[in-house]
C-alpha cells in the first residue's frame, strides 16, 4: 500500500491501474475463490441457483473455473426483492442505491461502509484518469438520490480532494450560473445533459466565462459524433464513464487520456463477454453481452451478472500505461436494439447519421405497427441556423436525411424535421424511444 500513499496527492493508483497481468490473475483468483464461499454460505438463493447447476465452492479454484458457475440476471434481483440477494447482515449495511427502471420492480442494491469505500475509490480513479487533481472544482451534475450517479462522483472527487458541487440535476439556469461564478473545471453528468448545458451556454453567451477543462459523462450511450459535438462546443475534453446500480454504480470503468475505450476495474469485478444466445463465452475481441462478476463487494455480490450490455473487451496495451481491460463504448444494451421488419437497428446508429449531418443529438425515435408491419419514424430538431418556412427546403432535408438513414440501417425511416426546441431536453437519462408495439 506504500506506493498508494505515496501517489495520494491525486490519488492515482499505478501499483494497481499498471499492475502486470499476472498479479491481476493472482488477485481475481484469490477474491474469486473467497466471493463463491461467502455468497454460498450466505445467501440460499445463491446456494439454490448453484445446487441447481452442479456446482460447489469447491469446484472454484481459479477464474478459470468461472464457467461453471450459473448467470445471475435482472429477473433473478427481482424475484429476490428486496433482501434475498444482500450477503451480510442488515446490521452491517450502511446504503441502498437503486436502478432509474420504470416498469416492474425496481431492483436495489446494498452497501458495507467498506462497499462504498471501493466504491468511491473506483470513482477517484476515473476523475484522475480524467486529469482531474485537488485543485479541481467537480460540478457534479448527475441526480443524487437512489441513482448512483451523484452520490459516486460526489464521494470519488472527495477522495481526490476536489472542490466538489453537488449540483444534481435540473435547474440549468442555477447549474450555468455555479458553474461561471464558482469556476467549475469538471463537469460530471449525462452526455445528454452536457449537450443541453452546452446549448444553453452558448444561447446565453457565456461560453467564454466557463473555465470547464474535461467532462465525465456516462450513464447511458452517445456516439464518438455526439463527444466530438459537445468537445467542441464547451472547449473541454469528454470522458466515458460507465457503471451500473447492481454491480455498484459508476467507475465500474472509465476512460483514461487515450480516450480508446473504457478500463474496467479489475481489481474488484471480472469481466467476460458471451454469446447473449448461447451464453457461451467469447474470446477478447468479440463482440458479446457484458457479464461482470464483483469479487470484492460484501454487502451485495453478483456473480457472472448479465448487463445486457453489448460491447467488446481488449486486453491490449494502453498507450497511458494501465493495465487492466479496456471495453468498447456499449453498442446499446441488447434490450434497446429495435427489431424493425427483422433488421437489428441500435439507436447509435440513427444519432450518427444526424450529427454525421450537421443535426444535434435532439431527437425521438416513434416504432409503431401499421397493418401488420413495423413502421419507424424519427423527429429530429432542425438546427436555428437551418430552421426554414420553406415546405419545399424541408422537404429536401427530409429526403436527405432518409437517404442517409437507409444507407446506415438498410430500411427506410420515415424523417419528420421539426422546429428548434419542440423536442423535450433531458437533465438526466434521456428517453430517446417510443415503442408503441409494446401497448399493443
Ligand atoms: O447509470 C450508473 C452510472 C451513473 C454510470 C453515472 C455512469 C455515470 P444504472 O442506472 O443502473 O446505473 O444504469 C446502468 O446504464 O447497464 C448501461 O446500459 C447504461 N450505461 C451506464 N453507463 C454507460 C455508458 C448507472 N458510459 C445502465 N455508455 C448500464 C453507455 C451506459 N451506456
Amino acid at each position: 500500500m506504500k506506493g498508494r500513499f505515496m501517489e495520494m496527492e491525486n490519488y492515482y493508483q499505478p501499483e494497481i491501474e499498471c499492475a502486470d497481468r499476472e498479479q491481476i490473475r493472482e488477485w481475481q483468483n484469490e477474491r474469486l475463490i473467497k466471493q463463491v464461499r461467502h455468497v454460498y454460505d450466505n445467501v440460499p438463493y445463491y446456494k439454490k441457483l448453484m445446487e441447481e447447476k452442479g456446482v460447489t465452492p469447491e469446484d472454484i479454484t481459479s477464474i478459470d473455473d468461472l464457467y461453471k458457475l450459473p448467470f445471475i440476471t435482472k429477473d433473478d434481483l427481482r424475484e429476490a426483492y428486496p433482501y434475498g440477494l444482500v450477503a451480510k447482515p442488515l446490521a452491517d449495511c450502511v446504503r441502498i442505491q437503486s436502478t432509474s427502471g420504470t416498469t416492474g420492480r425496481r431492483v436495489v442494491a446494498f452497501y458495507t461502509q467498506h462497499d462504498i469505500d471501493l466504491w468511491e475509490d473506483c470513482c477517484a480513479r476515473a476523475i484522475v484518469a480524467a486529469g482531474g487533481t485537488k485543485e479541481d472544482v467537480v460540478h457534479v451534475g448527475y441526480g443524487y438520490g437512489l441513482f448512483t450517479g451523484g452520490p459516486g462522483l460526489n464521494g470519488g472527487s472527495h477522495k481526490v480532494g476536489c472542490l466538489t458541487l453537488p449540483m444534481s440535476s435540473g435547474n440549468t439556469d442555477r447549474q450555468i450560473q455555479f458553474m461561471t461564478d464558482l469556476g467549475s473545471t469538471i463537469l460530471c453528468c449525462t452526455p445528454s445533459y452536457a449537450a443541453f448545458l452546452a446549448e444553453s451556454i452558448h444561447e446565453k453567451g457565456l461560453q467564454n466565462q466557463i473555465k470547464l477543462k474535461a467532462g465525465i459523462f456516462g450513464a447511458e450511450a452517445w456516439t464518438q459524433e455526439m463527444r466530438n459535438d459537445i468537445e467542441e462546443k464547451l472547449g473541454i475534453k469528454a470522458y466515458d464513464i460507465y457503471g451500473l446500480t447492481e454491480i455498484s454504480g459508476p467507475g465500474v470503468s472509465y476512460e483514461c487520456s487515450a480516450q480508446k475505450g473504457m478500463h474496467i476495474n479489475e481489481d474488484h469485478f471480472i469481466a467476460e463477454i458471451i454469446d447473449p444466445d448461447t451464453g457461451e463465452v467469447l474470446p477478447e475481441g468479440e463482440k458479446g453481452e457484458l457479464v461482470f462478476t464483483s469479487i470484492t463487494k460484501e454487502a451485495f455480490p453478483l456473480l457472472r451478472y448479465r448487463t445486457r450490455d453489448i460491447c467488446v473487451l481488449t486486453k491490449e496495451k494502453c498507450s497511458c500505461g494501465r493495465t487492466h481491460v479496456r471495453m468498447s463504448k456499449p453498442m446499446g444494451r441488447s434490450d434497446d436494439m429495435l427489431i424493425i421488419k427483422g433488421v437489428n437497428v441500435f439507436p447509435s446508429q440513427i444519432e450518427t447519421v444526424l450529427l454525421n449531418n450537421g443535426y444535434a443529438a435532439n431527437y425521438q425515435i416513434i416504432v409503431d405497427r401499421v397493418n401488420n408491419g413495423d413502421t419507424i419514424e424519427v423527429q429530429v430538431e432542425m438546427t436555428a441556423e437551418m430552421f426554414s418556412d420553406s415546405l419545399k427546403e424541408v422537404a429536401t432535408k427530409e429526403k436527405e436525411l432518409i437517404n442517409a438513414l437507409k444507407a446506415m440501417l438498410g430500411i427506410y425511416a420515415k424523417v419528420t424535421l421539426v422546429a428548434p426546441k419542440t423536442i423535450a431536453r433531458s437533465e438526466g437519462k434521456a428517453v430517446r424511444i417510443i415503442d408503441k408495439r409494446k401497448l399493443y
